[in-house]
C-alpha cells in the first residue's frame, strides 16, 4: 500500500521534518533538549508524538534502543548538536552490535557561523560506531534524507543519526512532493522456501548422528516455529536449547536444556557437550551461543536461518545450511525425515531429572553474614515474581544469575548485551515501561551498573513507572575483582562498599528496602504489588559467589 503525507508550502524545514518523522510511524521521541533539536522536538511532540525526555543523551537512545527491541518498530530518539551527540556513543555501538533499527535526530552547527562553539565533525565519530551518518544540507533533500534514514534503520537494522545544521532547520521549504515513508520501498518477499537438495542434506546429518540438539533463537519467535523445533527434538529423541535473548522458551519441556553458551546451566552444559548434530534454527550461531568455541567443537552443526553468514565471530558457522525461514525450514526437514531414525537419541527419565534440577549451578562458596548467596537471591525472585511480569536483564558478572529465571515467556525477557556496556539497566527498564504501558517492568541489575546512570531514577518517579529495580549489590565491579583476585593482581578501583541505595532511591523519590536475608521478599513484594510504585530493593548478595563463565575465566 502507498501512502503519502502533505507538506505544506512555507514550512520550516524543522517542522517538515518533524512532519516527516511522524509519517514514519514515530510514536514515542526518546530525547534530551539543546539548541540543535529542540524546534525539531517540540514540533513533533505538539503533533501527538509522545516525548520521554531522559536526563543524560545516552540514555535517552538507550531507551529508545530498547523501545525498538521490544515493539519491533524503529527506536526514535533524538540529542542536540555537539555535546548532545558526543554523549551517545555507546549506546549507538550497542545498538549496532545489537542489530537494532534505531533514528537519531541529532542538529548539527549552523552552517553559516564563523566560530560555534558546540562544533564537532559528527560524522566520523558516528561512522565509527558502525551507525550510518547523514548529513543534511539540501532543501531540495531534507525530508527524503528522513526516509533514507528510516529506509536503512529498517533494512540493514542499524542505527542512523540525521543531522541537520540548526540555522538550516529555520528556513523555509519551497512546496514538496507528498512526502512516501521508507516502508512504500521496501519489497515485501514471500518466506523463504529451502532447497531441497540442502534438505536431504540435513536429513542425512540427522540420521547419522545420534544425539541431536536443537537450538533456537530469535528467529524461531519472529516465524514462529516452537512447535516444529518441539517436534523435531523429538523425532531424534533430542533435546532443546536457546539462545539468551529466547530464553525461557522450552522450559516447559521436560529436555529443555535452557540456555545454550557460556550462560547454561550445569546439567545443560554437560548434555550440549555430548551432542552429535545441532540443528541451530533461527541464530546466526554467535560466539555467545558457542562459548566461544568450547561447545560443538566435534559436532555436525546445520543452521536453519534466512541470512546464514557461514563465519561468524571469526569461526565457522555451520556445516550444511538451510537458507530458510524457520517455520519453513523445519516443515521440510520434519515432512521428509524418516519416521523411524536409526538411532534412538539420548532421552530417559535419569537426564530428564538432571534437567529438571532447578539449581543451574551447585558449587559450594564459605558463607558470609548478613548477605544472601546471589543464586538464591534470584531463585526467591522467580518464587514472588509473577511469571507474565516484564523482566530486564543488564551486564556485568550478575548477569548469568538473572539469566538463570525459569518458566518465563521470551517475549517478556528484555535483554540487550551484545556490547556488553554497563549503566543500560535503568534506560532499557523505561524503554520497556514505555513499550508496554499495562505491564509491571523487574530490572536485575548490578550495583556498579546502576550507578553509573543513576540519574534516571528521576525519570523513573517523573514517569510514574511501575518498575521494581532488583539491584544484586556485591559493593563491586564484580567482574573485575574475580578477574584481577584470578589474575592475581590488586582490587583496587573495583571495589567501593555496597552504600545505602535505598536511601539514594528514597532521594529519588522512589521506594527503597534494604535486602539481606531470603525472608524479606514475600513481604516486600506484596507490599510492592500493593502500591504499584516504583521502588528499589538493594539486595546484598555475596561477594565470593562466582559465576562458571567466571571460572572457566580463571582457568585460561
Ligand atoms: C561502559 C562499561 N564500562 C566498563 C565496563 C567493564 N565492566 C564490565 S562488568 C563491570 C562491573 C559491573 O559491576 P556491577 O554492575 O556491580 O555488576 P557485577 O559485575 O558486580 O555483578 C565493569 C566495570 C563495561 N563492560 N562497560
Ligand atoms: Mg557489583
Amino acid at each position: 500500500m502507498t501512502t503519502s503525507t502533505d507538506i505544506a508550502p512555507d514550512t520550516k524545514v524543522y517542522e517538515a521534518l518533524a512532519s516527516a518523522f511522524r509519517a514514519e510511524d514515530t510514536d514515542v521521541l526518546f530525547a534530551l533538549l539543546g539548541d540543535g533539536n529542540m524546534h525539531f522536538a517540540s514540533s513533533l511532540t505538539t503533533s501527538g508524538v509522545r516525548g520521554v525526555y531522559a536526563r543524560h543523551e545516552h540514555c535517552a537512545c538507550a531507551m529508545a534502543t530498547m523501545y525498538a527491541n521490544a515493539t519491533g518498530k524503529v527506536g526514535v530518539a533524538s540529542v542536540t548538536c555537539g555535546p548532545g551527540l558526543t554523549q551517545t556513543m555507546t549506546a549507538l555501538a550497542t545498538a549496532v552490535q545489537a542489530g537494532i533499527p534505531l533514528v537519531v535526530f541529532a542538529g548539527e552547527s549552523p552552517i553559516k557561523a564563523a566560530f560555534y562553539n558546540q562544533h564537532i565533525d559528527q560524522a566520523p565519530l558516528v561512522v565509527a560506531t558502525g551507525a550510518h551518518y547523514i548529513a543534511g544540507r539540501s532543501l531540495e533533500r531534507m525530508t527524503d534524507y528522513v526516509r533514507d534514514a528510516f529506509f536503512i534503520a529498517r533494512t540493514e537494522r542499524r542505527p542512523v543519526v540525521l543531522g541537520v545544521p540548526l540555522d538550516v532547520q529555520q528556513l523555509t521549504l519551497a512546496a514538496q512532493a507528498p512526502y512516501r515513508p521508507s516502508t512504500d520501498f521496501i519489497p515485501q518477499f514471500s518466506k523463504d522456501l529451502p532447497n531441497p537438495v540442502d534438505v536431504d542434506k540435513a536429513i542425512d546429518a540427522i540420521k547419522a548422528g545420534g544425539k541431536v540438539v536443537v537450538i533456537a533463537g530469535k528467529g524461531v519467535l519472529r516465524s514462529g516455529a516452537e512447535t516444529e523445533c518441539e517436534q523435531l527434538a523429538d523425532a531424534c529423541g533430542g533435546m532443546l536449547a536457546t539462545t539468551l535473548p529466547v530464553r525461557g522458551m522450552f522450559d516447559h519441556h521436560p529436555f529443555g536444556l535452557g540456555i545454550s553458551g557460556g550462560y547454561a546451566r550445569a546439567a545443560g552444559r554437560k548434555l550440549l557437550l555430548e551432542a552429535d548434530v545441532v540443528v541451530a534454527v533461527g541464530t546466526s550461531l554467535n560466539n555467545f551461543t558457542a562459548d566461544s568455541g568450547k561447545l560443538f567443537k566435534n559436532t555436525k552443526i546445520i543452521q536453519v536461518d534466512t541470512r546464514p553468514v557461514g563465519l561468524k565471530h571469526g569461526r565457522k558457522a555451520a556445516d550444511i545450511y538451510l537458507h530458510a525461514d524457520a517455520k519453513e525450514g523445519l516443515k521440510a526437514i520434519l515432512n521428509r525425515l524418516p519416521s523411524v531414525l536409526p538411532a534412538k537419541g539420548w532421552r530417559s527419565e535419569a537426564v530428564a531429572a538432571e534437567i529438571a534440577d532447578q539449581a543451574a549451578d551447585r558449587t559450594e562458596f564459605v558463607s558470609q553474614p548478613d548477605v544472601v548467596d546471589p543464586r538464591d537471591a534470584v531463585a526467591a525472585i522467580d518464587r514472588v515474581i509473577p511469571k507474565d511480569w516484564e523482566i530486564v536483564n543488564s551486564s556485568g558478572h550478575c548477569a548469568y544469575f538473572a539469566a538463570q529465571l525459569r518458566g518465563r515467556r521470551p517475549e517478556n525477557f528484555n535483554v540487550i548485551r551484545e556490547f556488553g556496556a554497563i549503566g543500560n539497566g535503568l534506560s532499557y527498564a523505561i524503554g520497556v515501561a514505555v513499550a508496554k504501558p499495562d505491564k509491571t517492568i523487574v530490572l536485575l541489575d548490578g550495583d556498579g551498573s546502576l550507578m553509573m546512570h543513576a540519574q534516571e531514577l528521576e525519570t523513573v518517579r517523573r514517569l510514574g513507572l511501575r518498575l521494581l529495580i532488583c539491584v544484586l549489590n556485591d559493593g563491586a565491579y564484580g567482574s573485575e575483582i574475580h578477574k584481577m583476585h584470578a589474575d592475581g593482581i590488586s582490587d583496587e578501583g573495583a571495589v567501593f562498599g555496597r552504600g545505602d541505595l535505598a536511601a539514594m532511591a528514597r532521594g529519588f523519590g522512589l521506594r527503597g528496602a534494604k535486602i539481606t536475608g531470603l525472608d524479606q521478599f514475600p513481604m516486600l513484594f506484596e507490599a510492592f504489588r500493593d502500591t504499584g510504585q516504583a521502588e528499589l530493593w538493594d539486595i546484598h548478595i555475596a561477594d565470593n559467589v562466582t559465576t562458571p563463565v567466571m571460572r572457566a575465566h580463571a582457568h585460561k
